[in-house]
């Protein structure tokens, strides 16, 4: 029988590599997209035509009650949030209602519909905050510091009681920071990354950054998803740490990047004190042994080679024949500035 497993946040980063690897596992992949006014499938447009789409929205209960009814997965992968930390400081309410209500909605339908449904929650290493302990690992007390972080944690304990109130196999996979040539470009690695292979084109000379000293456990995103499928493969569902158990600071990551196309990081980043946050989460690093040993899951990818692969990508990006570099540049940076918050507020 063919295993049918439904996506949501298939369209993000992580949504697209679990998409190909669900794909290359055999499963029938249906992925909830929601209503737009531009087409947002630039990341799974190479496998579009083996994949279902379908329309949903974790802010509307009925459109996925109607949605897992009719498909009828056997296995539900909640990917979809709103995942950038620093909108969550000035879009908490909406940062809420999707990445912690919409659990809840979609937990339920799947109560209502069908609870023998296998369901995975992307829950954060965010969560973790304030850290009380290092590493951190399942049994770690959360302390998170952002509407987000606490918008996770909300999503964490809803799958936990789900998985205990109504018997329903729903896992909570904790997973640290993971990155790729995919990451949206407002996430430090990859505005790092792009913003090195614009300096490196003569597009520009600078690139502003925000708290350097922030150390974060990166791994990269085309492991992590094998986790993701791992934890619903278990009789017993969990909570599983996913991480590489190294932490590094930004300022590695520049010099590591800026270093692949032989420049010296400290030559072109400009502090800006825009891009600090409300409060910071200073230290994240994993402890990923559970993981390790229930689900023989290990990561493949090192820091070295994930940072390079990034600026080796952006790199190519900058030089894409069917985007002028100029365009490219100006998309990147345009995207930037729309979320910070002094734009915002502004009305820019
Ligand atoms: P991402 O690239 O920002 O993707 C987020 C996805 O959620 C997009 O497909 C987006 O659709 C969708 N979405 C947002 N609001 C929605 C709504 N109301 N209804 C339906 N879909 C909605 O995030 P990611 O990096 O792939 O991360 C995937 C998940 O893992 C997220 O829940 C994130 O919080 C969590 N997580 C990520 C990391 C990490 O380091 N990447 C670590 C721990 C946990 P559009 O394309 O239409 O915007
Ligand atoms: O890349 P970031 O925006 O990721 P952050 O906040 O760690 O969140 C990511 O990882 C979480 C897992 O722990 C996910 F749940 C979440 O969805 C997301 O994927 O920032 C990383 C660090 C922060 O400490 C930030 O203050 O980089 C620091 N930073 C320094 N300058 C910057 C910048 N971050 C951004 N985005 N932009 C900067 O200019």
């Amino acid at each position: 029988m063919t295993r049918r497993a439904l996506i949501t946040g298939i369209t993000g980063q992580d949504g697209s590599y679990l998409a190909e690897f669900l794909l290359g596992q055999g499963y029938e992949v249906i992925g909830m997209v929601r209503r737009s006014s531009t087409v947002t499938f630039e990341r799974i447009a190479h496998i579009q035509d083996r994949l279902t789409l379908v329309a949903g929205d974790l802010l509307d209960e009925i459109s996925l009650i109607e949605l897992l009814d009719r498909h009828r997965p056997h296995e539900v992968y909640n990917l979809a949030a709103q995942s950038f930390v620093q909108t969550s400081f000035s879009q908490p309410v909406l940062t809420g209602e999707t990445t912690a209500l919409g659990v809840t909605r979609l937990l339920h339908a799947i109560r209502i519909v069908d609870p023998s449904i296998r369901f995975y929650q992307a829950s954060s290493s965010e969560m973790f905050g304030k850290v009380v302990e290092v590493p951190q690992s399942e049994t770690t007390p959360l302390y998170p510091r952002s509407p987000y972080g606490v918008a996770k944690v909300y999503g964490h304990w809803i799958t936990v009681n789900y998985r205990e109130s109504y018997d329903i196999h729903a896992s909570s996979g904790i997973l640290f920071n993971h990155e790729s040539p995919r990451r949206g470009l407002e996430f430090v690695t990859r505005k790092i990354s792009n913003g090195v292979a614009r300096i490196a084109a003569g597009l520009t000379d600078e690139l502003r950054l925000g708290n350097l000293d922030a150390q974060r456990d990166w791994g990269f995103a085309g492991d992590y998803v094998e986790a993701m499928w791992l934890m619903l493969q278990q009789d017993e569902p969990g909570n599983y740490v996913v991480s590489t158990g190294e932490t590094h600071s930004v300022r590695e990551f520049c010099e590591l990047a800026f270093g692949r196309v032989g420049l010296d990081w400290s030559d072109h980043v400009v502090i800006d004190e825009r891009f600090f946050r409300p409060a910071e989460v200073d230290l994240l690093v994993g402890d990923a042994t559970r993981a390790h040993s229930v689900l023989g899951w290990k990561p493949a990818t090192s820091f070295t080679d994930l940072v390079h692969r990034m600026v080796d990508a952006d790199v190519e990006v900058v030089r894409r024949p069917d985007l002028e570099p100029e365009e490219a540049a100006h998309l990147a940076a345009c995207h930037e500035d729309t979320l910070l918050p002094q734009a915002e507020e502004a009305g820019k």
